[in-house]
């Protein structure tokens, strides 16, 4: 087999695709987008399907082996098997999904546990002013600790009254809807609370380090 058709030469194809799309800027239209007069970030144009976008690689986790750890700085680190999770009040989210490939997505319903309410039980400690987040898959991604923060993101594990599918991150992901849509990790295993920045995956290949809509900030 080629290196084109191999899933390994197909996945290195597609991200030196976005790396190269980050250098040049592609997809940048330059205007600002006031969230209190628009629904659409500048850029962005509206789905009704809902697009799958990761490496390729798509972990099975079942709710078994599911875990989600919060460590790193935190006086309190939490380790929540699935059952446990489950035992944690449930609750709903609704918001609009906005990918940095330019396609935004209107009311989501979640379903899952409050992140706010994960992160006062573990405590960070106040030289902790970062999150480095990992996932099943090897996926990683960073955040400002008060982006993770916030009282609209959730670790959903429902999506529109169903059970979130495993192409779409089931059992657990993180949803942070004020962001571009690869800061909310599919699959997500561990949040580690850092003192220092630490870019993630896209984040080193030349993604905007935050990733705000309504500023376009797609690449850095
Ligand atoms: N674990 C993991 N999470 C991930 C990704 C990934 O490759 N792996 N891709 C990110 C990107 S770039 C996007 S746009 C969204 C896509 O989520 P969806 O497939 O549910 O639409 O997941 C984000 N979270
Ligand atoms: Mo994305």
């Amino acid at each position: 087999m080629t290196e084109k058709t191999t899933p390994e030469g197909i996945r290195e194809k597609l991200v030196r695709t976005k790396e190269r799309w980050a250098e040049e800027g592609r997809l940048l239209t330059g205007a600002a987008g006031d969230p209190a007069r628009d629904r659409l970030p500048p850029g962005q144009r509206l789905v009704t399907d809902w697009p799958v976008l990761d490496l390729g690689i798509q972990p099975d986790v079942e709710e078994e082996v599911a875990r989600l750890d919060i460590d790193g700085l935190v006086e309190n680190p939490v380790s929540l098997s699935w059952a446990e999770l489950m035992a944690l009040p449930q609750e709903e989210r609704r918001n609009d999904i906005h990918c940095v490939t330019q396609w935004s997505r209107y009311d989501n319903d979640w379903r899952g546990i409050s992140v706010t309410d994960l992160l006062a039980r573990a405590r960070p400690r106040p030289e902790g002013r970062f999150v480095t987040m990992e996932s099943h898959d090897g996926y990683t991604t960073n955040l400002p600790l008060a982006d993770l923060d916030r009282p609209e993101n959730l670790l959903a594990t429902h999506w529109s009254g169903t059970k979130l599918t495993r192409q779409h991150g089931g059992p657990l992901r993180l949803v942070v809807p004020h962001l571009y849509f690869w800061k909310s990790p599919k699959w997500i295993r561990r949040i580690t609370v850092i003192a220092e920045d630490r870019p993630g995956f896209w984040e080193v290949r030349g993604y905007h380090d935050r990733g705000d809509p309504w500023l376009e900030e797609r690449y850095s």
